[in-house]
């Protein structure tokens, strides 16, 4: 029995002493702190560092190196000039059917500005004596003399013809511009091979004529027709300088 409760005692003992008993109260204070030990062995190498920034530009090598890589392109130059223009295309396919003129509101008020802006420059035009209206005929000047062909081709470019007056009334406007310039004009005539038969510049034969008393007697010599002040004709020589009168 004595050795049994001896047993229990080193058995609890133990086991206490395993497994820390928590009823264990310490009561010592602590004591003081041991003198710091020897420095440790060098540790061991670290990690490369991050790559450092780029260093300055060296100094120029000497004269005579090899050259350098080629530089980078230069800027986009101007633009170059514009090419030749194209043949003209094929037409296009026909639109749909548009409505009747009648009906087109867009386009009868185009007419209707068209009609005022023709008439307002006519207005100015007249006035300022640059032309003059004779029913459905438009007189006009240039002011210059110049030989006949050289008034047929002026008026031509202007997209008319050499006036040649075809009636009375006609014949009293280009007098009046002939006679306001005072200078002798050229008509629209001229001698076929017979002579003292005229005929238009389109090959028709005259139909009013005025002239002058005695004249044509050019006798074939005289293939032009020249206007008066007074307002009469005289078959004259085609070289002479004479006022440009064109009809359109
Ligand atoms: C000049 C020319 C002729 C004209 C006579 C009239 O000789 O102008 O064309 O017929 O004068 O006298
Ligand atoms: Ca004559």
């Amino acid at each position: 029995m004595l050795l049994f409760s001896l047993a229990l005692i080193l058995i609890s003992l133990a086991v206490s002493n395993i497994m820390g008993d928590v009823n264990d109260v310490c009561v010592g204070s602590p004591g003081i702190p041991g003198a710091p030990g020897t420095h440790g062995l060098p540790g061991r190498d670290g990690r490369d560092g991050v790559k450092g920034d780029p260093g300055p530009p060296g100094p120029m090598g000497p004269p005579g190196g090899m050259p350098g890589l080629p530089g980078r392109d230069g800027l986009i130059g101007a633009p170059g000039v514009a090419g030749e223009r194209g043949d003209k295309g094929e037409p296009g396919e026909r639109g749909p059917p548009g409505l009747p003129a009648y009906m087109d509101e867009e386009l009868q008020s185009t007419l209707h500005e068209l009609r005022q802006q023709i008439l307002q420059s006519m207005g100015v035009l007249s006035l300022q004596g640059s032309m003059l209206a004779v029913g459905e005929k438009i007189f006009s000047t240039n002011g210059k003399s110049v030989n006949f062909d050289a008034a047929q081709e002026l008026c031509a470019q202007a997209g008319g013809h050499i006036a040649v007056p075809r009636n009375a009334e006609e014949n009293e406007a280009i007098a009046s511009i002939v006679k306001n310039r005072n200078t002798y004009a050229y008509l629209g005539l001229v001698e076929g091979p017979n002579p003292g038969d005229f005929h238009y510049l389109d090959g028709d034969p005259v139909n009013y004529t005025n002239w002058y008393t005695g004249e044509p007697r050019g006798q074939g010599r005289e293939n032009c027709v020249e206007m008066y002040t007074d307002g009469k004709w005289n078959d004259k020589s085609c070289l002479q300088y004479r006022l440009v009168i064109c009809e359109f």
